[in-house]
C-alpha cells in the first residue's frame, strides 16, 4: 500500500521507522512518503496560513500550497484515484470498520491541518478528483492532524497482509466482534496474592471460550453500553441472553 502524508511538521513522523510499522516499511508492505507542505510555497516566508474570512480567532491554512501538493502527489489518471483523508475534529469517527476500509485501498493521502483547519475549497476541489473523507479520532481537540495520522496508520498497517505474525490475533481482539475483549493473564499463576482465574488453567476450551465471552459482555456493558446496544441478533448467541 502507498501512503503519502503532507504536514508542516514532517519530523512528527520519525517514530514510523520503529517497531512493526518500521518493519512493514522495510519489507515493502507499506510504502510511506512524508512531505513538508512548505515545499509547495513560493514566498520567502514559506507562508501556509492566513486570517479567517468572517473573523474569529486563529489562522486558517491557505489553499494554494495544498492545491499544488495534491497536484504533485495524485498520479494523473490513476484508477482508482487515491483516497484523501483529512484528520479533523469535525470528521466522521474513526473506527475499526474504517481501518479495514482504508487498509483495502492501494493509495491513501493524509492531509494534516494545523491551526483552525484547511480552507474548505481544498477539500471541495479534491473531491472532483478523488474520494475525500474527514476523519476524527474522538470528541476532543488536538493541535493538528499529525498524531491522528500516526494513530490511524498504526490501526491500518496492522491489518495489511503479512504484518501480524498470527492472523488469529485480528479475529480475537477488541472490536473484532463488536465487543471489548476479555481480560488476559500469564504466568505466574499467583502474583501478590491474586490467582489467575481457575477456569483459564482448566484446559476445558469450551468453558474457557464461554468465560471469555461472558467477561467480554460484562466489560462491554459496563464501559461501552453504546456498543452493546449496537450488537445485532446475529452477533449474540442464545446463551448470551441469560448473562
Ligand atoms: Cl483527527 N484532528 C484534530 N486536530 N483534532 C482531533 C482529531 C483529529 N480527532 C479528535 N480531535
Amino acid at each position: 500500500m502507498r501512503v503519502d502524508v503532507i504536514s508542516i511538521f514532517p519530523d512528527y513522523f520519525a517514530p514510523l521507522d520503529l517497531s512493526l510499522i518500521g518493519k512493514a516499511r522495510a519489507s515493502g508492505v507499506l510504502d510511506l512518503g512524508v512531505h513538508d507542505l512548505r515545499t509547495w510555497t513560493h514566498d520567502v516566508h514559506r507562508t501556509v496560513d492566513d486570517t479567517p474570512y468572517g473573523g474569529g480567532p486563529g489562522m486558517v491554512m491557505r489553499p494554494e500550497p495544498w492545491g499544488e501538493a495534491l497536484d504533485a502527489l495524485v498520479p494523473p489518471g490513476a484508477t482508482p484515484p487515491p483516497r484523501l483523508l483529512v484528520p479533523s475534529p469535525v470528521g466522521v469517527p474513526f473506527t475499526q470498520a474504517l481501518a479495514y476500509e482504508f487498509a483495502a485501498e492501494p493509495h491513501l493521502i493524509f492531509a494534516c491541518g494545523r491551526y483552525e483547519g484547511i480552507d474548505q475549497r481544498v477539500l471541495a476541489h479534491a473531491e472532483t478528483r478523488m474520494p475525500v473523507t474527514e476523519v476524527s479520532l474522538g470528541d476532543y481537540v488536538l493541535f493538528g492532524g499529525e498524531v491522528a495520522v500516526i494513530v490511524m496508520l498504526e490501526a491500518i498497517t496492522r491489518l495489511l497482509p503479512g504484518v501480524l505474525g498470527n492472523a488469529d490475533s485480528l479475529d480475537e481482539e477488541s472490536h473484532a466482534h463488536g465487543l471489548l475483549e476479555a481480560p488476559v493473564y500469564t504466568k505466574p499463576p499467583t502474583w501478590r496474592e491474586q490467582d489467575v482465574p481457575e477456569i483459564l488453567r482448566s484446559g476445558d476450551h469450551g468453558r474457557i471460550a464461554r468465560w471469555r465471552r461472558d467477561e467480554a459482555l460484562r466489560r462491554t456493558a459496563a464501559r461501552r453500553p453504546d456498543m452493546l446496544a449496537r450488537l445485532s441478533t446475529e452477533q449474540l448467541d442464545k446463551r448470551d441472553v441469560a448473562t
